[in-house]
């Protein structure tokens, strides 16, 4: 039986600090998403884009820029991933900015409650995204998703599917990590966030932080990939809002996709920060439809599990 993708595009930017990853979604299809995904023998049911609130770009209140309107975007969200994984499908959150992060991840969990089914989070980030109101210095709520996932964060987030917290910090890995701000810092380290920085992969490489990220993963766990593009090097992936330099190559990307997609236990999956006002010729989409096609098991040759 093939593998049923529903794509939920998310078209807003309403937690960034730029404009601009609204038009992510269409320049993923524009990229060939749909079509990468069916030569790995996926059916793609295209959902169309969910609306939400427009950007009304005012400056933060309390520590959060447009906190009503982000809340609103991810009980939609919320719902829209719940629907697809009741429906037996596979979601794929097309971003979007990472505050949307809350909605699907916060939907994944529970439903893996519910199913009974232990959840791992992949977070491929430059961004640890730990950020709270007293914490953060930007004030945008993309910068805040891991936290309100951990029950730190505003009331309409942390409790969107329920009184519990989504996650507890040992179901997450965040990979790529290299732009920490100051107070994040220290409360990542508090939380005990399993964090593979940039440092760890150019010390132990790609392969051996995969290895260690996946280790134990259970064999009914259901596995949540939460694609920021700015994971990879601006080098490779120039549009994107918050670029830093430093991050993985194309091929140590798609060795991290290649991996993730080994497990055979990728069950919903986001992409997210593509800004199509800051790409060349949409070619960070068209990178991020690549390393996805391999997450969804391109690979040269035949290969059997080991
Ligand atoms: N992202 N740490 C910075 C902030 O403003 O909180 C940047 C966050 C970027 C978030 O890329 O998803
Ligand atoms: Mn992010
Ligand atoms: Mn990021
Ligand atoms: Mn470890």
């Amino acid at each position: 039986m093939s593998v049923e993708v529903a794509l939920v595009g998310v078209p807003t930017d309403i937690g960034a600090g730029m404009r601009g990853a609204s038009m992510g979604p269409q320049a993923l299809r524009v990229a060939g998403l749909a079509a990468a995904l069916e030569r790995q023998g996926c059916r793609i049911l295209d959902m169309g884009d969910l609306a939400g609130p427009v950007n009304p770009w005012q400056p933060p209140i309390q520590g959060y820029r447009h906190l009503e309107q982000v809340v609103a975007w991810n009980a939609l969200v919320f719902e829209a991933v719940t629907d697809q994984l009741q429906a037996g499908r596979l979601p794929l959150v097309l971003g979007g900015d990472h505050c949307l992060g809350v909605g699907s991840v916060g939907a994944v969990a529970r439903y893996c409650r519910r199913q009974g089914r232990p959840l791992r989070v992949f977070w491929l980030d430059a961004h640890t995204d730990f950020n709270t109101a007293w914490l953060t210095p930007s004030g945008n709520l993309h910068g805040m998703p891991v936290a309100c996932l951990c029950g730190f964060g505003p009331p309409g987030l942390v409790d969107l599917g329920g009184s519990e917290p989504a996650l507890r910090p040992d179901m997450l890995r965040l990979i790529g990590i290299r732009s920490v701000d100051a107070g994040e810092r220290e409360f990542v380290h508090e939380q005990g966030l399993d964090v593979y920085d940039m440092r760890t992969v150019d010390e132990r490489g790609m392969r051996a932080i995969m290895e260690d990220a996946l280790e134990g993963l259970p064999g009914d766990a259901h596995v949540h990939v939460s694609f920021d593009v700015d994971f990879l090097d601006p080098d490779y992936a120039p549009g994107v809002g918050t670029t830093v330099r430093g991050g993985p190559t194309w091929r140590e990307a798609q060795l991290c996709m290649e991996m993730l997609a080994d497990t055979g236990r990728v069950g919903s999956v986001d992409i997210v920060e593509l800004n199509p006002a800051l790409d060349v010729r949409n070619g960070t989409a068209k990178v991020a439809v690549e390393l996805v096609e391999s997450l969804f098991g391109k690979s040269t040759l035949v290969r059997r599990p080991r």
